[in-house]
């Protein structure tokens, strides 16, 4: 199965022979947020008065909703307030780190180099997992090494306080409520125990980086000893991500993503979001940087376009495994960071072409600025938040086109100090 799934791979350019299927459900990952509202009642009373009272309310919910009483006091009524989490959560960062270094750091020689000798080490259980779940090892490896450098680092917090946290006020109420019944129903069903219930401040845990409620729908007992044990057994945590993975969507054999080369006086109204086949790509000049060709199988699946460092930096084409590892964390940088460090742990070379490391990029509040101002010209943004999203990236196409400027949506200094002194 492992020979077959890296022959596959690595012909793919040539003998892809998988037909575009369904679209699979879309699956529970997304953490809703809310405004938190302190009721009237709680008025005067301090911080460890109100959680008091909200543990109180949380355990006769839990047992209306039919949790045995003794573990719901067992597990709430000890829980305390993770002061760390609260302030975290509340603080927006004031730069994201380009691309370029998050996929450099992704997929820096010390952890290509771990990842071959955790491969080697583990080689027996990724043969069974490949074979039950499909899903390359690279792939699997690669999320092991993203999410807690191979286990090295799985947070030390306790969960049942950080979510009990999150549930008690804030913006991310609800999160942290329905987090909290995962981890009882885990509980319940006896598929992990209480001591286990360690991670990181917002609340993920084991190798893979698991929130409670996709630890409770996905997680599996590779080995049958009755204990899902994502945090200290590889198997466990690795076929836990295949089975997740699996039941995203993923397509067996299909890559993530491939490096493309475009035509110099290329239309970057197309990228960033309409799906085309390979032949329609193939048909305005898009090709693989590595010269090769594709088949014609290949010719039939869907792609899409990015260019995240802009028209001065690499291109890819993205196909459905992209978004499926999408699901596993919502963030264009971290499903690269993924793809380049399962290339590399297959001995594949990286992306070829250079990005504009010397671009300085733009903080939070300038977009809100660039926002406004493209909003105020006529240019919508669809709101001013500081995110640059689908809608923003339009206007700032929009803008650069009106301005006979190459529109690829991309925006660093530069083009910032255009657009505002306009
Ligand atoms: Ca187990």
């Amino acid at each position: 199965m492992k020979n077959l799934l890296l022959i596959s791979a690595a012909l793919f350019l040539v003998s892809c022979a998988n037909a575009p299927v369904a679209e699979a459900e879309p699956l529970p990952t997304a953490e809703p947020t809310t405004e938190g509202q302190t009721p009237q009642r709680t008025l005067g009373l301090n911080q460890d008065q109100r959680y008091a009272l909200w543990k109180t309310e949380f355990i006769n919910r839990a047992i209306e909703k039919n949790y045995d009483p003794v573990l719901v006091r067992s597990v709430i009524a000890p829980a305390k307030i993770n002061a760390l989490a609260l302030e975290r959560d509340a603080n927006q960062p004031e730069f994201t780190k380009p691309v370029w270094s998050y996929v450099d750091g992704a997929a820096s020689a010390a952890r290509i180099s771990s990842g071959q000798d955790k491969m080697t080490e583990v080689d027996p259980v990724l043969d069974t997992i490949e074979a039950k779940y499909q899903v390359p090892r690279e792939v699997l490896t690669a999320i092991w090494g993203l999410e807690t450098s191979y286990g090295r680092i799985l947070g030390r917090h306790d969960i049942i306080d950080s979510l009990s946290t999150f549930a008690f006020e804030g913006r991310r109420q609800k999160f942290g409520e329905s987090q909290l019944f995962a981890l009882l129903d885990l509980l319940t069903s006896g598929d992990v125990r209480r001591e286990q219930l360690t991670g990181a401040w917002a609340g993920a845990m084991g190798m893979t980086q698991f929130i409670p409620t996709t630890f409770r729908d996905y997680a599996v007992d590779l080995d049958g000893n009755g204990n899902k044990d994502l945090w200290t057994d590889p198997g466990d945590a690795l076929a836990s991500a295949a089975n997740y993975i699996s039941r995203s969507g993923w397509r067996a054999g299909e890559p993530v993503m491939t490096e493309v080369r475009l035509p110099s006086d290329f239309d970057y109204s197309v990228t960033d979001g309409s799906k085309r086949t390979i032949n329609d790509w193939t048909a305005i000049g898009v090709e693989p940087v590595s010269g090769q060709r594709w088949s014609t199988e290949a010719g039939f699946l869907e792609a899409k376009l990015i260019a995240p460092g802009g028209s001065r930096g690499p291109k890819f084409l993205t196909f459905k495994n992209f978004d499926v590892l999408k699901r596993y964390n919502n963030s264009t940088s971290y499903v690269m960071g993924i793809s380049v460090l399962a290339d590399a742990l297959e001995r594949k070379p990286g992306i070829q072409q250079d990005w504009p490391r010397e671009d300085e990029l733009v903080s939070f509040e300038q977009k809100k600025a660039m926002q406004q101002k493209l909003t105020d010209l006529g240019y919508s943004t669809g709101g001013v938040d500081g995110r640059i999203g689908p809608n923003s990236r339009r206007a700032i196409r929009a803008w650069q086109a009106a301005n006979g400027l190459t529109a690829d949506g991309y925006i660093e200094q530069r083009l910032f100090k255009r657009i505002m002194g306009q």
